[in-house]
């Protein structure tokens, strides 16, 4: 693209305006919009119905094949507000991913990192780096960047599930890698646990002194089951005698985020309950696993219903209230936003405003009450 050319009445500003574009430079006192007093948040509230979700990927089921070429059927969540581009907000991609039974989807490795989480049905398998793991409703699911995965669906019924993956941050970077995987043949392992949950998902608060080596920038655990999730936050939300509570899902030895771009968290709201509104720089994609209620975002609210994904722009406040019990989960790209020190969150029940993480000390950034209130506690 050419440098814009300015156009001035002074002959001579107007000769200098032509010798800037001839060179590639642009004068920034004739440039707007770049530092605004807040952000200038591309896209907007969405939502996509679960419903419309499970028939479409259905339907694409029925008519798409899945193989070497077009080998995930994958219907991504397109937010409005981004001129067609296949993100749900800026920074995260979202969709659900449809196969049917006894079908393959075959290994690769991409360097966006991706993870999965599951409202409905188990019976598929993910092999990551080779270690099988069985996807399960409320299981999330990593995989990691850089690592190769395959799914298989060894059983008769179709499965559908929502990825996430940080694609448009990668993509920004100029850093995305893709390549296929070894074999042309599908591994169709399974396993009663993986390894990764054998070594290091076996009890809370425990991990082995000798074990595999670390990976270096994400968590060595790759599946959190629905049945750990479902008690911890029945657990907290007794001990804290809390309506609402969120739980943050991490790395089982150093405590982060369990992958360098992307923040994973469930939120339990029981029925009658709301949850504080708040907003924090950065986007966010929510899944709503159980229950019904409204979620307000921003100036909408929807009504909404097991299997719904929403999107939650950046700076855009947001809050749920639960008719029944309801269960969210959700992922954001907090990590990159609290590593550049760009998190700024601000509660807008409590008036409390934070930077969620202060440093490297993730325990500030887990202690709901420096950061944003993660809870209701005794409201
Ligand atoms: O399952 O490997 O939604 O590579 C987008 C890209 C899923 C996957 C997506 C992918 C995958
Ligand atoms: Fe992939």
């Amino acid at each position: 693209m050419a440098t814009r050319r300015f156009s001035a009445t002074d002959p001579d500003l107007d000769q200098l305006y032509q010798r800037l574009s001839e060179g590639s430079l642009q004068p920034l006192w004739e440039l707007s919009g770049l530092l605004t007093s807040e952000p200038r948040v591309r896209g907007v509230p969405h939502r996509w119905p679960g419903s419309e979700l499970r028939e479409l990927g259905s339907r694409a089921g029925d008519l798409v094949p899945v193989d070497r070429g077009g080998d995930r059927r994958v219907l991504a969540c397109c937010n409005p507000g981004l001129g067609g581009a296949p993100y749900a907000v800026s920074t995260l991609w979202a969709a659900v991913q449809y196969l049917r039974g006894h079908e393959v989807a075959p290994a690769h490795r991409h360097t966006p990192a991706a993870l999965r989480f599951i409202v409905e049905g188990q019976g598929v398998w993910t092999l990551v780096d080779g270690d099988a793991l069985h996807m399960g409703t409320g299981d999330l699911v990593l995989t990691p960047s850089w690592t190769f995965h395959e799914h298989h669906n060894p059983g008769p019924e179709p499965m559908i599930w929502m990825d996430v993956l940080d694609l448009p941050v990668v993509a920004a970077l100029d850093a995305v890698f893709f390549e296929e995987g070894p074999s042309e043949d599908a591994d169709t392992r399974t396993a009663a646990r993986s390894a990764s949950e054998g070594w290091f998902g076996g009890g809370p608060g425990l991990v082995p002194v000798a074990g595999p080596p670390l990976p270096q920038h994400r968590s060595p655990l790759l599946a959190y089951r629905w049945a750990d999730t479902d008690r911890a936050l029945d657990a907290v939300l007794d001990t804290a005698g809390a309506r609402w509570t969120t739980l943050r899902y991490t790395d089982p030895v150093r405590g982060g985020d369990v992958m360098p771009t992307m923040r994973c968290e469930i939120t339990r709201v029981l029925a009658g309950a709301s949850t504080d509104s708040v907003r924090q720089t950065g986007g966010r994609v929510l899944c709503v696993l159980h229950g019904s209620g409204e979620v307000h975002i921003g100036a909408e609210r929807f009504d909404v219903a097991p299997g719904d994904i929403l999107a939650v722009p950046s700076w855009t406040p947001w809050s749920v209230h639960a008719a029944d019990d309801v269960d969210l989960f959700s992922t954001s790209d907090a990590p990159v936003l609290d590593a550049l020190g760009l998190m700024r969150v601000q509660n807008l029940t409590t008036g409390q405003d934070g930077t969620a993480a202060r440093g490297a000390d993730h325990v500030t950034a887990l202690h709901p009450h420096t950061t944003t209130d993660l809870s209701g506690a005794h409201r």
